[in-house]
């Protein structure tokens, strides 16, 4: 591991913050570039009215100077505008002021129950404010500082909604030219307009039902050098750490590289990517049915990753549970929340590949400092001209 971060921070508390430590001096950041990739977080039809409240704009508070990081650790932080609705139940200030109803009915499929024993909370809020997905706000922001490093080195991070719900984005050849900009244009981030127009009616139909809805989305990495991640140590590998951190993020129940499911049910020579070279590329593979990965490293085609996102836990429908005090069975709590909160996912998801992939190219390369990575990078790259 040569960067990492912490985050830290409630749902409705006074805001979101993370620390990135070890990036390298000299590289170019500015706050826009940042709160660009913020409010793409906060789009997507089926949103809930917290997304109208807020405004997510990132202060930074350490690591940069007029525009350019140190190479000290860089602190970035996140206003919870809502905290002026929530001081009196949310402020770490003793006041006489009631915390407000203990929340006592857990959520089937949020962490409410299993974090209230653990911790032994009787109001499953103390749970419920930081399991929220709010904390995804700052992930872009440390995500966005790996997407700018990476963007020096030509290397891109996009996403796209495969699938929500029962919608399936028929789109089969993805173009990775500008496939930010194509999906940023769609409500729910979709390529193909059919399964776009479905999935908005899915959205409306999960919200007239009090229900919700997930899906599948796909990152795509383009321009990863051949050997990020090693097969060595289980640890090193590539597609686990990719696997990790996506598997962290909120509501995340599976991820797959490449046509990793589809691959597991064929026969050997339907599913391995047969190698081709020319003097131009150098090596390379005649299809990527492995998503870029193989032995645990990259092996310079398209990084691709799909992830399932199960619906939002909290719905305006409740299912069974059973109160904490009484014992007696009763409907889950419901507070406001999203229908569907797909699109934003996949931007989240963006930013957690680009931190992992920044990670391992630092890992490779090396450096304190950009001039100093590049002129690795370079010679790395001429290593892998003459292999
Ligand atoms: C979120 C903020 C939250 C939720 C959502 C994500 O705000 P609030 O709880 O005040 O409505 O909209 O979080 C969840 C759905 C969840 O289950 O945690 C955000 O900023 O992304």
């Amino acid at each position: 591991m040569s960067i990492r971060f912490l985050t830290a921070g409630e749902s409705h508390g006074k805001g979101t913050i993370v620390i990135l430590e070890g990036f390298p001096a000299g590289l170019t950041i500015t706050i826009d570039d940042i709160n660009f990739e913020m409010a793409r977080r906060q789009k997507g039809y089926g949103r809930g009215g917290r997304m109208q409240i807020e405004t997510d704009h990132v202060e930074i508070l350490s690591g940069v100077r007029k525009g350019v990081t140190l190479g000290s650790p860089i602190t970035l932080f996140v206003k919870n505008k809502d905290y002026e609705n929530w001081e009196k139940i949310m402020t770490p200030d003793v006041t006489d002021h009631p915390a407000g109803n203990p929340l006592q009915r857990p959520r089937p499929g949020h962490a409410d129950l299993s974090g209230g024993i653990k911790y032994n909370h009787r109001d499953l809020r103390n749970i419920l404010e930081r399991a929220s997905a709010r904390e995804t706000t700052v992930r872009v922001a440390a995500g966005a500082v790996a997407k700018k490093f990476l963007k020096d080195f030509g290397i891109l991070v996009q996403s796209h909604v495969a699938q929500l719900g029962a919608a399936i984005s028929r789109k089969t050849v993805i173009r990775y030219e500008g496939l930010n900009m194509a999906a940023d244009k769609s409500p729910v981030r979709m390529l193909d307009k059919v399964a776009e127009r479905k999935a908005v009616a899915l959205i409306d139909l999960a919200k007239k039902k009090g229900d919700t809805l997930g899906g599948i989305f796909e990152v795509i990495t383009t321009g990863v050098p051949v050997g990020l991640g090693s097969h060595v140590q289980w640890d090193r590998k590539l597609d686990g750490r990719l696997a990790q951190i996506l598997m962290s993020m909120q509501a995340i129940k599976g991820v797959e590289i490449g046509s990793g499911f589809s691959n597991a049910v064929l026969f050997g020579s339907k599913v391995h990517d047969e190698i081709g070279y020319d003097k131009k590329r150098g090596f390379y593979h005649l299809t990527n049915r492995a998503g870029g990965i193989e032995g645990g490293m990259s092996n310079g085609e398209p990084i691709v990753v799909r992830v399932a996102k199960k619906p939002i836990a909290t719905l305006k429908q409740p299912l069974r549970s059973v109160d904490i005090e009484t014992k007696k069975e009763i409907k889950a709590a419901y507070e406001r929340s999203d229908t569907c909160a797909l699109p934003a996912a996949s931007v989240i998801g963006e930013a957690l590949c680009a931190w992992v992939i920044a990670d391992a190219f630092l890992e490779e390369m090396g450096g304190d400092f950009m001039t100093e990575i590049h002129q690795r990078y370079q010679l790395y790259l001429k290593h892998v001209k003459n292999y």
